[in-house]
């Protein structure tokens, strides 16, 4: 069921697994009993750990660089079950052993290898992370290991022994480690692999740098012995006078009494776990300042079990659609969004701090953004969280990029298990409205069961948001543009990526076309803009300039008046964003260029544009 082989979660999952089959061979009758779906597809995560006590591993950590894997295969290539490299300390002095953590030098965590170390720059291949730490243990707690996320594959070793594999490069996973660690010195070793498969998600080929290591934080995380593991308190779409949601409970007790409340609010209810540590939550919430971008609100939220109380920072509103528009609280909305990869500005690299998110939403609010595109894959935490607290909408999206292997079921399950980690840490925050499952999917009938598969879970984890794709447009004729991906009929919002301008036609084309939509639902333009380097300047029709990139951000602007069903527009991309298929000298050097601003953080001519666009819309909406 999934590539997480968790010391913590194996008895759960195998517990859920078997209850999933019984309920869908008991062909839907889980509805009428009211057994929530998403019980039997949850992914096993600890969230919320921004709330709990953590102790943090990041820092230096020694790294032995391993090409070959003989840290994990013997010389005829057979794996090795406990991971050779997995610890060098407590041996004898005899023992043959050819490699030293000790010696070795170190790398930075969080942070990718590829910007820390010129001879990595583009390495593919697998590196092994060593951190020696102390610790002691209390008797009446557990402890995790949990990592942001690690790309791709990840193998964790704590004192010698193997805690489980993870795969998938940006979401995170944790371990129990309450009865494998010592009190005094620890060594969690963990080999990360980010090499590329054609069947992996995302597959080999992408137009991103395929930046490798322990990307994010890693941290041990403390809690009681019976604790809060997992929740969903939002807004009920259906009776936005109610908070509906539910509550898992975790550990030696899961069976009791859990209080949730807001106490600003006077907002109170207590329920009763069952055996499995799960209650819903169903409670009348009069007078809630609703979460909006001009007013973000969160409330302290407090889930109270006997020996635990956790606190989250919680906005409520609700997000629907009617006809053409997006509905933000029961109002029109139109998006005003950017696309945003995970490149951290000004000093290049996997974007990992919260100055990082500060930066590049500090950019999307100064262009009059209200929305970001959180491309291609699933960001950091602190990004969510600090869109929560600036009151910009967020998008948020899985690595199904382009030609995934659609008939293989270890693909779909693999895209199916990212999806879910991401909703599942996520599914709290106010920002998010939007959940992705794709982006510029060649149609094929495996295709569509695959997206059709991933829209089902989407759904059943979270039935508060809307679900997109972002999908590709098709002609009628020279000059008329229509919508018709089948997977439209699927979708709440239809994402649409287009270049006219760029990669269709010159920089006029798009004041020239016209546009159709089959469906009665509301569009964004997921992507849409064209190349230009920093300081680069000619007349318009010189290609790379900031005059031809900003011509056609003007055309392209003049083509969304004329559209009614358009809900909201996002340019690709913010700033120019590192990608090993842009080799142009002098102009591209690894970089696509698309961006509104530049790495460095200047920004282009068609910055302007945008930001005198998106003020004009926020004056029509107030
Ligand atoms: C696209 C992709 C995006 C690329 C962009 C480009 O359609 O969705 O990932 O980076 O075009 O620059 O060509």
């Amino acid at each position: 069921m999934t590539n997480q082989i968790s010391a913590s979660g194996t008895g759960r999952a195998a517990l859920r697994a078997f209850v999933a089959l019984v309920l869908s061979a008991l062909c839907g009758l889980s509805a009428l009993f009211g057994v929530s779906g998403a019980n039997a597809q949850d992914v096993d995560l600890l969230i919320n750990v921004d709330n709990r006590e953590t102790v943090s591993l990041d820092g230096d950590w020694r790294t032995i660089v391993d090409p070959y894997e003989v840290g994990y295969y013997d010389y005829r290539w057979h794996p090795s079950q406990w991971g050779f490299f997995r610890d060098d300390t407590q041996r004898d002095k005899s023992q043959l052993i050819e490699y030293s953590f000790d010696r070795s030098p170190q790398l930075k965590v969080p942070g990718d290898w590829n910007t820390q170390r010129d001879d990595l720059y583009y390495y593919e291949g697998t590196v092994w992370y060593r951190k020696k730490f102390d610790f002691t243990k209390r008797s009446d707690e557990r402890v995790f290991l949990y990592f942001g996320a690690a790309n791709y594959d990840a193998r964790v070793y704590l004192n010698g022994e193997q805690l489980g594999r993870h795969i998938g490069g940006f979401t995170p996973f944790d371990f129990e480690v309450t009865d494998k660690l010592q009190d005094g010195e620890n060594s969690v070793v963990v080999k990360v692999d980010n090499k590329r498969y054609q069947d992996a998600v995302p597959t080999i080929n992408t137009d991103w740098w395929n930046y490798g290591g322990l990307t994010r934080r890693v941290m041990l995380v403390r809690t009681p012995r019976t604790y809060v593991r997992d929740y969903m308190i939002q807004l009920d779409p259906r009776d936005p006078g109610k908070i509906k949601g539910w509550v898992q409970v975790a550990g030696d007790e899961p069976s009791r009494l859990v209080t949730v409340s807001i106490p600003d609010t006077g907002i109170s209810t207590t329920v009763k776990t069952d055996d499995e540590g799960r209650a819903n939550v169903v409670v009348d919430a009069p007078g809630l300042e609703l979460w909006t971008p001009e007013h973000p609100r969160l409330y302290d939220v407090l889930i109270e079990t006997a020996g635990h109380a956790l606190i989250d920072q919680i906005g409520f509103r609700t997000i629907t659609t009617k006809g053409h528009q997006i509905l933000l609280n029961g109002e029109p909305v139109f998006l005003r969004g950017v696309c945003i990869h995970e490149e951290a500005p000004l000093r290049t690299g996997r974007a990992c701090t919260v100055e990082d998110a500060r930066t590049s939403l500090g950019w999307a609010k100064d262009m009059n953004g209200n929305f970001v595109r959180l491309a291609h894959y699933c960001h950091q935490e602190q990004m969510l969280r600090e869109a929560d607290r600036e009151g910009i909408l967020v998008w948020a999206e899985v690595p199904v990029y382009w030609t995934i292997s659609w008939d293989n079921k270890d693909t779909y399950e693999n895209a199916r298990r990212q999806l879910g980690e991401m909703v599942t840490r996520d599914r709290n925050r106010a920002c998010v409205i939007l959940w992705s499952v794709a982006n510029e999917t060649p149609n094929s009938d495996a295709r569509m069961k695959f997206l059709t598969g991933l829209i089902d879970t989407c759904r059943t984890l979270d039935p508060t948001r809307l679900v997109t794709a972002a999908l590709e447009k098709s002609y009628q004729g020279d000059s008329t543009v229509v919508i018709n991906d089948p997977l439209g009929d699927h979708l709440d919002v239809i994402g649409c990526n287009e270049y006219i301008g760029w990669y269709d036609g010159m920089p006029d084309k798009p004041a020239r076309v016209r546009w159709q939509s089959t469906l009665d639902k509301p569009v964004i333009f997921s992507e849409f803009g064209g190349g230009a380097l920093y300081g680069l300047h000619a007349d318009d029709r010189t290609r790379w300039t900031e005059e031809f990139q900003a011509d056609i951000y003007r055309n392209q602007v003049e083509m969304f008046r004329e559209i009614d069903f358009l809900a909201g527009t996002c340019p690709w991309i913010l700033m120019d964003f590192r990608s090993p298929r842009r080799t142009l000298p002098d102009i591209q050097d690894g970089w696509n260029r698309k961006g509104l601003i530049s790495e460095r953080g200047e920004k282009k001519e068609a910055f302007g544009i945008m930001r005198a666009f998106y003020g004009e819309k926020l004056r029509e909406q107030e």
